[in-house]
């Protein structure tokens, strides 16, 4: 008899979005063969849990014919590429949310293999059968990571990843991008040499192909020269230091055959997502649905399967584990509105509810040593008295916890990151910056609950009697109280 192995599926969904009909095969997927639990990642995309390992080919076949795939979701290849996801915010949103798709596609291992293993030659995408001139015969070092931001959003947390893109529009016309390498956030207890890295900003490409040349040659070098002996010290980020910032530019500029240009300014002013509804410059609505840690709750389900059964919007998948019904006309907005009613989808949760995020951790994650998503909510709930107290309530403090040091759910450019150590024992990571330009640092190590909440009321009550106009919890807390 074999094992009953259970597996978890990622798809690849480039800039999160999605039609009503593929969250429909997503929710029925879901529940034919996982365990019913849909979870939004901090990647823009959707994990199902559970799925035993003789119901995977039927899964993966389910999901191909609704035209979703789970390849390069995982793996030694460049993965799920992100894009701020606020069609409203920006009327180029779609030029710009295009470019995620054509670089995931640029990037894919050309290998046909996913499909003979699990759709039996039986394609819905013409593949072909090429060599790789990318991965070659030996992939990357290790995982590989893109972001595209859309300032005045940095929602995607554009300096973690290996590349950062910053949109840089002027006049209503994309100028091109800023082009940022070398991000990455994990660590690893007790290895001195593993440290977390924002992206350094090395020039601008004014076209498509200028970028899209530069985003391929910046992986062919860190396949050249990405450490493949230290799996821990693999990342782009120390690549990047063991070349240094200079020579690795060098080193693109010879590979591309051009000059970057000198960087663009830019300005991010917001990093959470914007809930309920907003409307778009072309006058389409787009309505926000927290949900918490990415874990889509039964009634937030059902709720969801009803608004793709009326067939008036598509779905986008957040970097904030969120999502958005998007492109909604004024005519069926009140279509929505009649089921937000029914399902009591609007719930009054705290600014810091909404601005908090968290990774899988236990039960299904093997990596964690602490509870995350299952605990976050809550820790949150025991400090919004403490907020309260101080009438902080309304203030949008991004707060972050992992189970582990991998930072899954970015708790390293967060104001508040509780980095799992142990059994209910976490790092207070302090300091973090509102938008993501500036990583935390270790404040308290291995702080159990109680400790944790008498930080948070001893931090909390400084910052609201000694802060400066306008400053933010992280600001203060890097400038008053962490020892620089
Ligand atoms: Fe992650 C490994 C979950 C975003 C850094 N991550 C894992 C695994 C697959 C555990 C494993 O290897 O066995 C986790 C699956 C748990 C489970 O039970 O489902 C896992 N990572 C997640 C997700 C689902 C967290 C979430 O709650 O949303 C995110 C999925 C993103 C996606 O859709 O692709 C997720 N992981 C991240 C991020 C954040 C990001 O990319 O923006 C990071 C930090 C950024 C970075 O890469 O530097 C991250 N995950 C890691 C690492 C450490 C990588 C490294 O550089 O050493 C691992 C472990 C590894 O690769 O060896 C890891
Ligand atoms: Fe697992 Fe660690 Fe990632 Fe959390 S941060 S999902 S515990 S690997």
């Amino acid at each position: 008899l074999d094992k009953l192995y259970s597996f978890m599926i990622r798809l690849r969904i480039p800039g999160g979005v999605i039609t009503a009909d593929q969250w429909i095969a997503t929710h029925e997927i879901s529940e034919q063969y996982g365990t019913g639990t849909l979870k939004i990642t901090t990647r823009q995309t959707v994990q199902l849990h559970g799925l035993l390992k003789h119901q995977l080919r039927p899964t993966i076949q389910s999901f191909n014919t609704a035209k979703l795939d789970s390849i390069a979701a995982c793996g030694d290849v460049n993965r799920n590429v992100i894009v701020s996801s606020h069609p409203q915010l920006s009327s180029l949103h779609k030029e710009i949310y295009e470019y995620a798709d054509k670089i995931s596609t640029l990037l894919l291992p050309k290998t046909q293999s996913y499909y003979d293993v699990f759709i039996d030659g039986e394609k819905i995408y013409e593949r072909s059968s090429e060599a790789d001139p990318l991965y070659e015969d030996r992939y990357l070092p290790r995982k590989f990571k893109i972001a595209i931001a859309i300032p005045p959003s940095n929602d995607v947390d554009v300096f973690t990843n290996d590349i950062a893109l910053i949109a840089i529009v002027e006049n209503d016309k994309l100028k091109g991008f800023n082009i940022a390498i070398g991000g990455g956030l994990a660590t690893t207890h007790g290895n001195p040499n593993t440290y977390s890295r924002l992206a350094s900003i090395i020039g601008f490409t004014d076209t498509e192909e200028k970028t899209l040349k530069a985003v391929y040659e910046i992986l062919t070098i860190q396949r050249d020269f990405g450490n493949r002996v230290d799996r821990k010290l693999s990342r782009m980020k120390y690549t990047v230091d063991k070349l240094t910032v200079p020579v690795f530019k060098k080193e693109l500029e010879t590979r591309i055959g051009f000059d970057l240009l000198p960087e663009q300014p830019f300005k991010f002013t917001e990093r959470s997502d914007r809930f309920g509804w907003e409307k778009s410059e072309q006058g389409q609505w787009f309505y926000t649905l927290f949900i918490e840690h990415g874990v889509v709750k039964p009634e937030q389900k059902q709720f969801l399967l009803e608004v793709a059964q009326l067939q008036v919007s598509n779905f986008i998948f957040s970097g904030n584990q969120n999502l958005i019904l998007g492109e909604v006309s004024e005519e069926n907005k009140s279509k929505i509105e009649v089921l937000i009613a029914e399902h009591q989808i609007n719930k009054n949760d705290s600014a810091l509810r909404k601005n908090s995020m968290a990774c899988v951790a236990l039960p299904t994650c093997p990596l964690a040593l602490a509870e995350a998503q299952r605990y976050l909510p809550e820790l949150v709930t025991k400090i919004e008295p403490i907020l309260e107290k101080y009438n902080l309530q309304e203030e949008g403090i991004v707060i972050r916890m992992t189970g582990c040091p991998n930072g899954c759910g970015r708790p390293y450019v967060a104001e508040l990151g509780f980095v799992g150590t142990g059994p209910g024992q976490y790092n207070f990571m302090l300091g973090g910056d509102r938008y993501g330009e500036r990583l935390n640092k270790l404040y308290k190590e291995k702080q159990t609950e109680a400790q944790i909440l008498e930080e948070v009321d001893f931090i909390l009550n400084r910052y609201n009697s000694e802060k400066e106009s306008g400053e933010t919890l992280g600001d203060f807390a890097y400038r008053v109280i962490l020892d620089k």
